[in-house]
């Protein structure tokens, strides 16, 4: 019987964030607590997003979750930890604060509705932009206004690096409560507005191994992982942090790759061993060292995740040139003029001399196509009431 009361609804969108120095290990599975600390840059919404709506109403009798219009098990136990949390803070919010008796009951059951502008399975960090979009959006909807770095690590560690735009970190804490494990503005959004980002896909295949199982058996096998995270990582954050305040590229770009080397030398290191990276990739990462090589400085720098799709860093002055030699390196199959989404990319000649420094025979389809973006804000509530995935009855809109 329907109580009458209106359901109250809230969209937002998040980013994808990529990092520059890499999460890679738990010291506490249930809270998600890293090993080491991490920084990221996030992505802008305009090429990569997820878009959530989250509903509630005295009238829902269970909490409902549907992904790219279908529906999921709400049971998942990381789900189940975002939502007992983003609840514990509205209750906290209830009794410490007066006046916001307009929001709803943390009690109320949500329907939430979640869908990425990207092919989930092609590696590009979904999680993170949708455990971060889930948190924020909750959040909206209980009307709770207090950190939310716990709320979206509980679902992807990675997830707490969206909640903010332009180059974030991700302190591991020292607390066993994971109160201190925050991600944290490094620099905002608008900070070096001449940097861009070329995602190379290689692959739109689901991965061998996931993050979660891949780091737990790092943390049980790799020497070297606990090696990194202790004697390496410190020194490299506060030298990361400078070259990002300093718009240093060269210093950003050849750490950015150091470290990216670093943590797939830890996959290696793992016991039974872990490959993310594929032949492509390494061609990939063969053609920057070529491409700087040639230029006599850093002028592009390439990281990979946990997959073999390559993020490749540059400034705007090299893009058109950097995306000729990716063009010449991998002549598209089929779809040549789709081959740059996003962003657009002038067309440049590759002069002669950088196409024989390339010296690589030229591997047809090897990247499947790129995506063009720059460096993002934060997540945004969407004001448009067009813009929710779930209809007035609480279910997800057709197109949704
Ligand atoms: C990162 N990755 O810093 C690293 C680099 C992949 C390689 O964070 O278990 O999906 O959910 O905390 O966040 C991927 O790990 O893992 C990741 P969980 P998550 O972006």
């Amino acid at each position: 019987m329907a109580s009458g009361k209106p359901l109250a609804a809230v969209t937002c969108t998040a980013p994808v964030n990529i990092a520059v120095i890499k999460y890679w290990g738990k010291r506490d599975e249930e809270l998600v607590l890293p090993i080491n600390s991490s920084l990221s840059v996030t992505l802008h919404q305009e090429q990569l997003r997820t878009t959530t709506t989250a509903a509630v109403s005295p009238d829902f009798t269970e909490d409902r979750i549907w992904l790219n219009g279908r529906e999921e098990d709400v049971g998942q136990p990381r789900l189940q930890a975002c939502l007992r949390e983003i609840r514990r803070l509205a209750r906290e919010r209830r009794r410490t604060q007066d006046g916001d008796a307009l929001a709803p009951s943390p009690s109320y059951k949500v329907h939430i509705a979640s869908v990425n502008n990207f092919p989930t399975a092609a590696g590009l960090a979904s999680s993170a932009a949708g455990y971060a979009c889930l948190a924020y959006t909750l959040a909206q909807v209980y009307g709770v206004d207090s950190d939310l770095s716990e709320v979206a690590r509980r679902g992807s560690g990675s997830a707490c690096r969206s909640l903010h735009g332009g180059f974030v970190e991700w302190q591991m804490g020292v607390q066993a409560d994971g109160t201190d494990s925050v991600a944290r503005p490094v620099a905002p959004e608008s900070h070096w507005p001449e940097l861009r980002v070329l995602i190379l896909v290689v692959s739109a295949e689901k991965k061998l191994t996931g993050s979660t199982v891949g780091m737990q058996t790092s943390v049980e096998t790799s020497a070297l992982l606990k090696f990194r995270a202790e004697a390496v990582v410190p020194a490299r954050m506060r030298e990361m942090t400078r070259c990002i305040q300093e718009r240093d590229f060269q210093g950003f770009g050849q750490l950015t790759m150091r470290d990216s080397n670093q943590f797939h030398a830890t996959c290696l290191d793992t016991f039974p061993p872990i490959f993310y990276l594929n032949d492509t990739s390494r061609r990939i990462i063969h053609l920057v060292h070529c491409f700087n090589a040639h230029h006599g400085q850093t002028k592009v720098a390439y990281t990979f995740d946990a997959g073999p799709n390559a993020v490749v860093f540059t400034l705007e002055d090299t893009v058109a040139e950097f995306v000729a030699a990716v063009r010449h390196s991998f002549p598209p199959e089929s779809n040549g003029d789709k081959f740059v989404q996003g962003l657009q990319v002038a067309p440049a000649l590759l002069p002669d001399d950088l196409k024989a420094a390339l010296a690589l025979e030229p591997t047809p389809g090897g990247v499947k196509y790129i995506i063009s973006t720059q460096v993002g804000p934060g997540p945004q509530v969407l004001r448009d009431p067009q813009a929710h995935l779930l209809g007035p009855d609480g279910l997800p809109r057709p197109a949704a």
